[in-house]
């Protein structure tokens, strides 16, 4: 009886489990929230990913309306709500395209530990520039893990783009720096970096993702012109902490959060928004080089309350 439903439960989006609550009464909800009610939200929103900070922001706003009597309906409620998760997340500036370079090849970092779908995230990058009338070659700056490199070569003959790789156990950043090469003298757009999953803990492995940064800025000033930390989206609150730490060791300057599809769990995004500072700038959706979005905050804010009925 409890497992089911506990089954329901999941199966909810958010904002079902929210009108779920306490709030037997929809009306309630817009009425007054007492001490459980709030309490349960307060719950829910953890549980949900926001995490700490984003979750007492949100419930600031919820008691503040709730004083003020702001809502008269529940879809009043859930745009507020919708209006505030959308601030949160909202860029500083900007959107999710890839910050050119103001003359020569474009470069572009893409890191992250483990698993969490760089190289995936590199092909889906690949096509979506592709598309834009780009040219683009790949690096495989993955020298670490046996098989890295023919899986980017197998993405990069799928695409049907040139491929940059050196020897395994080779020296990362001289795959780079080779990669920008030939992309100075192909007069190619954009240069995608794949590189191995690491810990921020590794200090050895973080110091070689740093040196790939400095050779390939002496070779073009600039660059890498983007440094996009990719993190799996499913793994809640671990991928803050995954994203903080490896943030202190190399700056990022967007976020990619990927495995979406068909989670729930959509409340990290905010929490990483949130407590990294850092822009985030597309999503992940599923496997297939076209399954990459660029980020848009008040989209995801709906997508995130979606009312199913
Ligand atoms: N469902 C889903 N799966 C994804 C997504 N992105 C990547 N994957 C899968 O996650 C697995 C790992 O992807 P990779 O791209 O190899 O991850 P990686 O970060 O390069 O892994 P390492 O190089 O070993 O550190 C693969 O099975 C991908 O198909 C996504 O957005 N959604
Ligand atoms: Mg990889």
């Amino acid at each position: 009886m409890k497992r089911d439903r506990v089954t329901e439960q999941k199966k909810l989006g958010l904002w079902g489990r929210l009108k779920r609550l306490a709030l037997t009464d929809v009306g309630a909800m817009v009425r007054g929230f007492n001490a459980a009610d709030l309490e349960a939200v307060e719950r829910l929103l953890l549980e949900a990913d926001f995490g700490v900070p984003a979750t007492m922001d949100l419930m600031a706003v919820l008691e503040d309306g709730v004083r003020r009597g702001r809502w008269k309906s529940e879809a009043d409620l859930r745009e507020a709500l919708i209006d505030r998760i959308a601030e949160l997340l909202a860029p500083p500036v900007g959107s999710g395209e890839i910050v050119r370079a103001a003359a020569g090849p474009t470069v572009v970092l893409v890191m992250g530990v483990n698993g969490v779908g760089k190289t995936t995230t590199v092909a889906k990058l690949a096509h979506r520039l592709q598309g834009q009338g780009r040219t683009v070659l790949l690096a495989a700056a993955d020298t670490w893990r046996a098989g890295a490199i023919a899986q980017l070569e197998v993405w990069a003959a799928r695409l049907g783009v040139h491929c940059v790789s050196g020897a395994a156990g080779g020296d990362p950043a001289a795959v780079a720096f080779d990669a920008l090469e030939a992309a100075i003298a192909r007069g190619t757009d954009t240069v995608l970096v794949d590189t191995a999953g690491r810990l921020h803990t590794q200090e050895g492995l973080m110091e070689e993702l740093r040196k790939v940064a400095r050779v390939v800025g002496r070779r073009a000033p600039g660059a890498p012109h983007e440094a996009l930390l990719v993190l799996d989206g499913t793994v809640g609150q671990n991928a803050v902490q995954q994203g903080r730490l490896f943030a202190e060791a190399v700056q990022p300057t967007g976020l990619i959060v990927t495995k979406l599809d068909g989670t729930a769990r959509g409340g990290a995004v905010v929490a990483l928004r949130r407590e990294l500072g850092v822009p985030i700038r597309f999503l992940g959706r599923g496997e297939g080089v076209d399954d990459l979005v660029p980020f848009d905050p008040r989209d995801f804010a709906r997508h995130l309350l979606a009312d199913e009925g």
